[in-house]
C-alpha cells in the first residue's frame, strides 16, 4: 500500500518542500537533493537506476518555483529554470529525513542485526543441497550467516568443487593468490601455516588484504581421527566484552595499524603487506572487523618503541578473552559439512593433528565478499517475500 499526501508546501524560503501524509506526519525534503533527483528521462536513466545529471549542473542554492500534488500520490516541482521534476508518493516516503525512517530504510538494507554468542552458541545447521535449490532455505541460510555470523551446511560430496557451486549460488567467490578455492592439508615447504599440521591459534584469514575477505567456506573432504578439532569465538561480542573491562586495552587495539605480510607463490607469486587496526571500528566506536592473524602479523612494526609494550599487553588482553572458556565454541567437523561464517566477525582455529604418511585431512575453503553476498541475500528476500 502506497500511502497517500494530504499536502504539499514550500516552506523556508524555498529551500525544502514540506510533504503532510494522510495520517498527519510530515516530512521535510531539501531542494538541492530533490533537484539533484529529478527522475525525468534527461536527469535519471531508468534502466540503469542511476543518476545523468552531472554534479556540475546543479545549483546547491537552488529553490523551488512552485510544488503542487496530483492525486494524493504525485508531487510535482517546478524550477526556477522551468525544468519539471515529479516524486511518487511511495518513492518520497522510503526517502524521508527523518532519524526513524533513515533508520529503517538502513536496517533494511544492510542488517546490522546482530545475535551474540558465546560457548553456548547452537550452531545453526541446514542441509547443503537444500540451499543450492531452495530460494527460502538460501535466504534463510544468509540472514543467519549475517545475524549470527557461521552456518553448517551438511551433506555436500566429499570431493573437490562443492564450493564452486556456492559461489554459483551467490553470484562469485572471491579470487585471491591462494587460487579460486585453496586446499588445507599438510604439505611440505608450506607456503602459508594453515598448510601444516600445526594448531592455529584464533585468526581472522588474510588481514593483510585491505579489504578481507568477508565471508569464508570450509569445506571437510577427509578429517583425521585425532585432533583437528575446529574453534569459533565472535570477535563482536568478545570485542564488547574488552571495551567494558579494559578500554585502553580496547582504545590501543582499535587505533593502532600493525603491518601484516604475506610473502610466496601460489596461484602467483606475491608480496602482500597491509596495514590494519586489529579490532576495526565505525564511526560510532562499534566493532565492525577483525582483522587479526598472528602467523602474518609482520616483524617490522610501525609504531614509537614507546609504545610496543603497551600494545602488546593489550593484544593479550584480547586474545586471553577470545580464548577463554566462555567465550570459545569448540566442534570437529566432519567429510561432507561445510562451515559457512564471517571472517569480518567470527575469529576461527583448530588443534594440531598428528602428520600421517600421506594426507590423513583434507579441506578445501574459499572466499566471498560481503557485497556479494548480501546482494544475493537482497534479491532472495525480494523474490521469497513477494512469493506469499
Ligand atoms: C585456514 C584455517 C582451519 C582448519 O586454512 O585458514 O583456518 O580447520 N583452517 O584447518
Ligand atoms: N589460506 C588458508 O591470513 C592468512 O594467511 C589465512 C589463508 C592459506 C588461504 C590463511
Ligand atoms: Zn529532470
Ligand atoms: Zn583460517
Amino acid at each position: 500500500m502506497s500511502p497517500a499526501i494530504r499536502r504539499v508546501e514550500a516552506s523556508d524560503a524555498g529551500h525544502f518542500v514540506r510533504v503532510e501524509w494522510e495520517d498527519g506526519s510530515e516530512s521535510r525534503y531539501p531542494c538541492v537533493w530533490l533537484r539533484d533527483n529529478c527522475q525525468c528521462p534527461l536527469c535519471f536513466l531508468p534502466s540503469a537506476g542511476a543518476r545523468r545529471l552531472p554534479f556540475e549542473d546543479l545549483d546547491v542554492n537552488i529553490t523551488v518555483k512552485e510544488v503542487a500534488l496530483a492525486d494524493r500520490k504525485k508531487v510535482s516541482v517546478t524550477w526556477p529554470d522551468e525544468h519539471a521534476s515529479e516524486y511518487e508518493a511511495e518513492w518520497l516516503k522510503k526517502r524521508c529525513f527523518s532519524e526513524e525512517a533513515r533508520a529503517e530504510m538502513q536496517a533494511g538494507l544492510f542488517l546490522p542485526e546482530r545475535q551474540y554468542w558465546g560457548s553456548d552458541l547452537q550452531l545453526p545447521k541446514m542441509p547443503f543441497e537444500e540451499i543450492l535449490c531452495n530460494d527460502e532455505s538460501a535466504y534463510k541460510w544468509l540472514r543467519t550467516l549475517k545475524r549470527v555470523g557461521i552456518v553448517l551446511l551438511t551433506g555436500a560430496a566429499t570431493r573437490q568443487g562443492e564450493l564452486i557451486k556456492l559461489g554459483h549460488r551467490i553470484g562469485f567467490l572471491r579470487l585471491t593468490f591462494y587460487g579460486p578455492t585453496w586446499q588445507v592439508q599438510d604439505k611440505a615447504d608450506a607456503n602459508n601455516v594453515a598448510y601444516t599440521t600445526g594448531k592455529l591459534c584464533f585468526h581472522t584469514d588474510y588481514p593483510v588484504l585491505h579489504h578481507p575477505p568477508g565471508v569464508q567456506f570450509l569445506h571437510c573432504i577427509k578429517q583425521t581421527a585425532a585432533g583437528g578439532e575446529s574453534e569459533v569465538v565472535d570477535g563482536f561480542h568478545v570485542s564488547n566484552k574488552l571495551k567494558k573491562q579494559n578500554p585502553e586495552a580496547y582504545e590501543i587495539l582499535s587505533s593502532t595499524a600493525v603491518d601484516y605480510t604475506d610473502v610466496g607463490v601460489d596461484y602467483c607469486d606475491f608480496a602482500v603487506h597491509g596495514k590494519q587496526r586489529i579490532i576495526d571500528i565505525d564511526s560510532r566506536g562499534q566493532a565492525v572487523r577483525i582483522n587479526y592473524n598472528n602467523a602474518t602479523r609482520d616483524a617490522v612494526f610501525d609504531i614509537p618503541a614507546e609504545k610496543v609494550r603497551p600494545f602488546y599487553a593489550a593484544l593479550k588482553e584480547f586474545n586471553d578473552l577470545l580464548n577463554s572458556a566462555e567465550h570459545k565454541f569448540t566442534y570437529k567437523l566432519k567429510p561432507g559439512d561445510v562451515v559457512t561464517f564471517d571472517n569480518w566477525r567470527v575469529l576461527h582455529g583448530r588443534q594440531s593433528y598428528p602428520s600421517g604418511p600421506g594426507v590423513t585431512r583434507h579441506l578445501e575453503g574459499a572466499y566471498a565478499d560481503w557485497d556479494v553476498v548480501l546482494s544475493r541475500l537482497r534479491l532472495l528476500r525480494r523474490r521469497v517475500l513477494s512469493r506469499d
